[in-house]
């Protein structure tokens, strides 16, 4: 590596040693493997393949082919779909790629509200797709904070959308496809599941699948799948047409080859008996921090998790969950703060904190971790100011971090 770049150079190191050095609870980030981040860092980026395998608009495309095509097949059988494309840069560009497919501007449909579970491009007024869809949302029951499905039917025969959405960006139960799907059918609509949070709980078995029962699946790789920042959409035979040219020429040009080889390694790993048994602790030890916040009386919306993430309601202990996170951060614990559903504050200071492990389940942490590692925050949540709490986050960090190592030096 060229090393006259020392500015650059001393900040990657400083921000490998930080996540190293804390304890990531944020659901969404994990810790690719070493041969996904190598692969990530070949010259395969410096190659133009605009188009598809086997139908490019540059030459010099031979082997870069042959990796797309492992890389959509890999896709393929590991979600059991009929067609896969694996050029969408991030799970937002699936998103917009899927309503550029299969709506024309204006038209409807119906998303998970944001504060309830759902993400921006799920049709918040400030995202494109609130921007240049008509959108409607289903919340959580004011009581259970469960989707209710009965309630998702009254709106969808209201407003009959072209298009539901069934997604988990903080959703901390399990979606039900089978019902989304039939409430999709009565009103004749498309069902898309995002699985960007979910996906590596898929693929082990510790989450239902989303087909037969969706038309369209979008991802991200890089979340419990553990591969490289990235999209991901899988769909249908009979819409792969139109997915394949909303993505190119759509909304991108040249995709990014080396990430693709790298999202094919992911999807390899995946694939692996290793894979299922870490999707299985990070369930367990999910499940363990939520009995250990209910321990601690933290209230934790839909009471509990089914998943690898919760959302944590701190309203009643605190008004201010940026200095709570920030806080935390000095402390070297990573959460991040989240809005809750009907929730009376800004989404820039909102009433919860969404924390989640994925991230360190890979580096080893098991259920009598997890559980220390909640009663810390629930500790801290309830004591911001008190020095001793402090030191005690600090030093189990410390020592946690020491005895479950990643990125070894
Ligand atoms: N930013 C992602 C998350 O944290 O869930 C969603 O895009």
């Amino acid at each position: 590596m060229d090393k006259s770049d020392k500015k650059i150079q001393d900040l990657i190191k400083k921000e490998i040693s930080r996540q190293r050095d804390g304890l990531i609870l944020i659901p969404s980030e994990n810790y690719a493997s070493l041969a996904v981040l190598a692969t990530m860092a070949t010259p395969l980026g410096n190659k133009y393949s605009e188009g598809y395998p086997g139908k490019r608009y540059y030459g010099g495309n031979k082997f870069i082919d042959e990796i797309e095509k492992i890389a959509i097949e890999r896709a393929k059988k590991l979600f059991g779909a009929e067609h896969a494309n694996v050029q969408p840069h991030s799970g937002s560009q699936a998103n917009a790629a899927v309503y550029l497919a299969l709506l024309k501007p204006g038209e409807k449909i119906l998303g998970f509200d944001l504060a309830s579970g759902g993400h921006l491009t799920h049709g918040s007024p400030i995202n494109f797709s609130g921007v240049f869809y008509n959108f409607a949302f289903y919340g959580l029951d004011k009581k259970t904070e469960l989707i209710d499905y009965d309630e998702v039917e009254k709106i969808a025969l209201e407003f009959k959308p072209k298009l539901i959405i069934a997604s988990t960006t903080s959703y901390s139960r399990q979606l039900d496809f089978e019902k989304f799907s039939k409430i999709a059918k009565k009103v004749n609509a498309y069902l898309i599941g995002d699985i960007a949070h979910i996906a590596g709980l898929i693929v082990a078995g510790e989450h239902p699948r989303p087909f037969p029962y969706c038309d369209v699946v979008t991802s991200t790789t890089h979340k419990t799948l553990r591969g490289p920042r990235g999209g991901l959409i899988l769909c249908k035979k009979e819409l792969a047409d139109k997915i394949d040219k909303a993505v190119f020429p759509g909304i991108q040009g040249g995709p990014f080859e080396h990430v693709i080889a790298a999202k094919a390694v992911c999807f390899f790993e995946a694939a692996r008996p290793e894979f299922k048994k870490y999707q299985r602790q990070v369930v367990l030890n999910a499940s363990a921090m939520a009995e250990e916040f209910k321990k601690q009386d933290i209230k934790i919306i839909s009471n509990g998790t089914d998943n690898h993430m919760m959302v944590l309601d701190i309203s009643k202990l605190s008004d201010n969950s940026k200095f709570i996170q920030e806080e935390l951060e000095k402390l070297g614990i990573y959460v991040n703060r989240n809005s809750i559903p009907n929730d009376p504050r800004p989404p820039y200071n909102p009433s919860g904190i969404r924390v989640g492990t994925p991230a360190i389940t890979s580096r080893g942490l098991g259920e009598k971790e997890s559980t220390v590692c909640a009663r810390l925050v629930a500790e801290f949540i309830k004591n911001p100011d008190d020095e001793k709490i402090k030191e005690r986050v600090r030093l189990t960090v410390k020592n946690l971090v020491k005895e479950f190592p990643i990125y070894a030096r």
